[in-house]
């Protein structure tokens, strides 16, 4: 069974907003705000709601920018993640039961508290890019193999 899930991150250049997971699946990682695509639900409309239920923020601009496949070598788990950029946001982010939120310079982004995959990807995003990429972990949450590639459309 593949999850669908969404992925926001709130870019305000210099600074980006990451939010400390505090409990669940990816507890510990700093990470965009998102979670589960309910059914019959657009992707769009459960990743704002999954930004505001996380950060208590709305966004004005917010767009899709790219799409990201996970699979495990020894699991059957999928995921298809729905990244978002959101530019201009309205509120303060505030902490949830869910996540810390935190803002970080561009040059300091603390790659080495998140999710093996945002390196690669979030370069892309802070360029303005948009972007597909296919990851395989191991069970200890490392790369095995990867592909990115900026697209043109999405
Ligand atoms: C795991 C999957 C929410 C986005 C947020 C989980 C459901 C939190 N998310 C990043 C991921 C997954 C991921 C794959 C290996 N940056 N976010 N990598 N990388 N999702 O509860």
């Amino acid at each position: 069974m593949k999850k669908i899930l969404t992925l926001c991150v709130v870019h305000k250049h210099p600074h980006v907003l990451l939010g400390m997971k505090k409990r669940g699946f990816g507890m510990g990682k700093w990470n965009g705000f998102g979670g589960k695509v309910e059914e019959g639900e657009m992707v769009e409309v459960a990743a704002r709601r999954e930004l505001l239920e996380e950060s208590g923020l709305e966004a004005n601009m917010f767009e899709r920018v790219g799409v990201l496949d996970f699979a495990w070598k020894d699991k059957l788990e999928e995921m298809e993640v729905h990244v978002f950029l959101a530019r201009d946001i309205k509120g303060k982010p505030t902490e949830t039961e869910e996540m810390r939120p935190e803002w970080f310079h561009v040059n300091e982004i603390p790659f080495h508290t998140m999710w093996a995959d945002d390196k690669h990807w979030m370069p892309l995003l802070l360029a303005n890019k948009r972007f597909k990429g296919q990851f395989v972990f191991n069970d200890q949450n490392e790369i095995l193999e990867h592909s990115l590639r900026e697209i043109f459309e999405i």
